[in-house]
């Protein structure tokens, strides 16, 4: 037991900054704590505590205004949430900027709201690892999380896999239906959201666009993502918005949200595994086919305690293998 992770569970809010900071720290001893201490939090919150949100999207598509709007939204019926705002880009800048506006917003002052930004820093595990104990830390101590990301490709499968509704924001005059399909948005997100309604007809002829492609593609039969029309900057379909989240939510059900998290923590733990000790390393485990294994036996497992054994393991393996040649 860590001390934090009461704390966190009790919704102390005073741990949420120490938790936070502890889980990027990346000296060996503290490392080792937070381990721990998020192993502890996977455990007990399970497939529970608070509903994660994913917002991802271009840049300047309006993720944090609609963000903003959302958190407003929670604030009004006195839910908390927490935030965090993934910027792969702010490497220089050390990362501070994607939180400011919603900060500047909803209210610096505001105890029922946390802002977390996360810049790509060299994290040993990769920046999805961080944002994913980010998230878990969060959930244990706030009503809603919310994560705000830059993802195009590639990255939305990990903030997927992070997250229990993925939301894509576009923008109108984003692009024509071959340029989504190429762009690979159309698989992954839950709800689209074409963001700046005000502006008039483009947004409109965005929103068929992608509603087009959505028809196109194999889909859960359970859930058709719908395409919403809003504009954050006017307070304008928001209400539309939270009703669809929640609609998301129920569509889900229980099952689909534990086959939803279980499927994020298999993610990460090959994910960290390779980022870790490469394919060297999963090679010491016995492959992926091993690995795989692992993971379907494990099932309730926590990610961040199975990342931890399976290191255990790949470097006892490479170890023995370095003492005995
Ligand atoms: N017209 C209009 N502008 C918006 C709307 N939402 C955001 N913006 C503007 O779009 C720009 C980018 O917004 P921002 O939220 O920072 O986008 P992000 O990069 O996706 O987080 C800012 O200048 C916002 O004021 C909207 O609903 N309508
Ligand atoms: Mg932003």
């Amino acid at each position: 037991m860590t001390e934090l992770g009461p704390r966190l569970l009790a919704r102390d809010r005073s741990a949420v900054a120490p938790a936070l900071n502890l889980v990027d720290d990346r000296r060996p001893a503290a490392r080792r704590e937070a381990a721990v201490l998020l192993a502890e939090l996977e455990a007990k919150i399970g497939r529970g505590g608070a509903p994660r949100i994913g917002l991802t999207g271009a840049p300047g598509a309006g993720k944090s205004t609609l963000l903003d709007a959302l958190v407003r939204r929670r604030r009004a019926v006195d839910e908390t949430v927490g935030v965090i705002a993934v910027d792969p880009s702010s490497r220089r800048t050390g990362g501070a900027l994607l939180g400011d506006r919603i900060r500047v917003r909803s209210g610096a002052g505001d105890p029922g709201v946390f802002i977390r930004s996360m810049a790509a820093r060299d994290q040993l595990g990769g920046l999805a690892e961080a944002t994913r104990a980010g998230v878990l830390v969060l959930s244990a101590a706030f009503d809603w999380v919310l994560v705000e990301t830059v993802g195009v490709g590639q990255s939305e499968g990990e903030v997927a896999d992070l997250v229990d509704t993925l939301v894509f924001v576009a923008q109108p005059g984003a692009g024509d239906l071959l340029q989504f399909m190429k762009a690979g948005i159309l698989e992954l997100p839950d709800v689209f959201v074409v963001n700046k309604a005000d502006v008039g007809a483009a947004a409109e002829r965005t929103r068929r666009e992608l509603e087009a492609g959505l028809g196109l593609g194999e889909r859960d039969a359970k859930w058709t993502p719908p395409v919403l029309a809003v504009s954050a900057r006017d307070g304008i379909g928001i209400d539309a918005l939270d009703d669809t989240l929640a609609a998301h939510r129920r569509a889900l059900g229980a099952e689909g949200l534990a086959a939803r998290r279980s499927r994020g923590r298999d993610a990460a733990v090959r994910a960290g595994l390779v980022a870790r000790y490469g394919s060297f390393g999963l090679e010491a485990l016995g492959g992926t086919e091993a690995l795989e294994r692992r993971l379907a036996a494990a099932p309730g497992e926590p990610g961040f305690a199975l990342l931890e054994t399976l290191g255990n393991e790949i470097r006892a393996a490479l170890g023995d293998r370095a003492a005995g040649s």
